[in-house]
C-alpha cells in the first residue's frame, strides 16, 4: 500500500501542484489528502470528468506544466470527447497526468455497474493511444513510474494514465470535511418523502447511497421495490430518466431523488425539464454539501442556490426546506405546482456505518419497475 502524502509528495517533486476531478471512492483517501493540503484553486473538484479534463488544460495552457485529473474509471467515458478532441496529440496536444480509480478490475469482486467499465477501461485507453501504467505497491517503483511518466509527457505532449486499483492507498481520514448541522440526515429525510408518496407515484434515485437507503427502507417497510428506478451508475443522470418517464406517464408522479454531486454533474438536464415542463416530475436534491458515498469530498453546492438555479431553467415551483414539517408542506405545495417543481433538503452529512447494498439486480429491478408502470 501505498502513503497518501509520500505519493503526494512524490507527484510535487515532479512539479505536479495542479489537480482537477471528480472523487472515487478508491482513490477516497488519496482526494482526502488533496483536500487538506492543496489549496482549492489547486484542486478543482469539478462538476465532471470531462470539465476536469478542461480544467487542466487551461491550467497547461496558463503555465506550461502539466496538471493531474483523478477519477474514477466509470468517468472516462465524460472525458472522451475532450480527450480525443482537446488534449489529443493531433489537435491542441496537452500533456496531463490522469489518475483513474480502477472500479471492477476483472477478478476483483465489485458492484453490477462497475463490471463492464471494469473490463474495458484498459482496451478503453489503448482505443484512445493513452499509454498507461498500474500505480505500484511501493513508493520506489512508483517514482519510476511517475518519471515513465513525465518524461512522456515532457517529449510527446499527451495525457499518460495511472491505473489504481482497489486497496492502493493507505487509509487517510479527510480532516477539513466541512460540518453541515441540519435538522436531519438524507436517511430520516428519504424516510419523510417515501411516507408522503402514493402508491401510484414512482421514484428514480440516484447513484451511492441514497439509492442503497431507499433501497432498505423500502424492505424494512416491506413494500417491495418495484416503484423505485435505482439508478446505481450513471451519475447525474436520474433526472433525465425521470423526465422521461414523466413525459411518458403524465397521470402519476414522478419524484427523483438526487444528490447535490450528481446534481451539478449534469445540471444541464434541468434545461430540458424547465423546457418541456412536466407538472408531474418532482425534484428532490439531498443536499449535504458533499460526494459523501465516496468519502464526504466536498462539493461546490455551499456557493448554490439550488432553487433558484432550477427556477431559472423554466421549473415552476421551488423551495428549500430542512425540518419534517417544512417538508410535508412543500410537498404539499408541490402537489397544486403547474409545472416541474424542485425540493432542495439541506441534510447533515453522514450515513450508517453498516448500509447494505440494493439485494435485486439491474437488470431485475427495471423489469419490476415497467412492470409496475404498466398498472394504472
Ligand atoms: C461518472 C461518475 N463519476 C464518479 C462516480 C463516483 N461516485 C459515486 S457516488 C458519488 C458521489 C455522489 O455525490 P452526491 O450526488 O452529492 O451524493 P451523496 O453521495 O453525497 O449522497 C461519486 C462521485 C460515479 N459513480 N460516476
Amino acid at each position: 500500500m501505498l502513503s497518501c502524502t509520500a505519493f503526494l509528495d512524490l507527484l510535487r517533486e515532479y512539479d505536479i501542484d495542479f489537480f482537477a476531478g471528480v472523487p472515487d471512492s478508491l482513490l477516497g483517501s488519496f482526494i482526502g489528502c488533496l483536500t487538506d493540503h492543496i489549496p482549492e484553486e489547486n484542486n478543482i473538484i469539478a462538476c465532471n470528468e470531462g470539465n476536469a479534463i478542461a480544467c487542466a488544460t487551461g491550467y497547461y495552457l496558463g503555465t506550461g506544466k502539466p496538471g493531474a485529473v483523478y477519477m474514477q474509471n466509470s468517468g472516462l467515458g465524460n472525458c472522451i470527447n475532450p480527450l480525443t478532441s482537446l488534449a489529443d496529440k493531433e489537435v491542441y496536444s496537452i500533456p496531463m497526468l490522469l489518475i483513474i480509480g480502477w472500479r471492477g478490475e476483472p477478478g476483483v469482486k465489485d458492484e453490477p455497474q462497475h463490471s463492464k467499465q471494469g473490463r474495458v477501461t484498459c482496451g478503453m485507453l489503448d482505443n484512445l493511444e493513452i499509454p498507461y501504467s498500474i500505480l505500484p505497491d511501493s513508493i520506489e517503483e512508483t517514482r519510476q513510474i511517475l518519471k515513465t511518466a513525465v518524461q512522456y509527457m515532457a517529449k510527446d505532449n499527451c495525457p499518460y494514465a495511472l491505473l489504481v486499483r482497489k486497496g492502493a492507498f493507505e487509509a487517510y481520514a479527510l480532516q477539513s470535511k466541512k460540518a453541515t448541522y441540519y435538522p436531519l440526515k438524507r436517511e430520516e429525510a428519504i424516510k419523510i418523502i417515501v411516507s408522503y408518496v402514493k402508491e401510484t407515484d414512482v421514484i428514480v434515485s440516484t447513484t451511492g447511497k441514497t439509492s442503497r437507503e431507499l433501497f432498505e427502507l423500502r424492505e424494512r417497510l416491506e413494500q417491495g421495490h418495484a416503484h423505485d428506478f435505482l439508478t446505481v451508475g450513471s451519475m447525474g443522470h436520474a433526472s433525465a430518466i425521470a423526465l422521461g418517464i414523466a413525459l411518458q406517464q403524465p397521470r402519476r408522479n414522478v419524484y427523483c431523488f438526487d444528490g447535490d454531486g450528481a446534481f451539478i454533474m449534469h445540471m444541464g438536464s434541468l434545461t430540458s425539464i424547465g423546457k418541456l415542463h412536466p407538472t408531474n416530475f418532482r425534484h428532490i436534491v439531498f443536499n449535504n454539501f458533499a460526494h459523501e458515498s465516496v468519502g464526504g469530498q466536498p462539493t461546490v453546492a455551499d456557493v448554490l442556490d439550488i432553487p433558484a438555479i432550477a427556477k431559472a431553467s423554466g421549473y415552476e415551483t421551488c423551495f428549500s426546506a430542512t425540518t419534517e414539517a417544512e417538508i410535508k408542506e412543500r410537498l404539499d405545495a408541490m402537489q397544486n405546482a403547474v409545472g416541474p417543481s424542485l425540493l432542495e433538503i439541506p441534510v447533515t452529512i453522514g450515513s450508517r456505518g453498516d448500509l447494505g447494498r440494493p439485494g435485486n439486480t439491474p437488470e431485475g429491478n427495471k423489469i419490476e419497475f415497467m412492470n409496475s408502470l404498466k398498472q394504472m
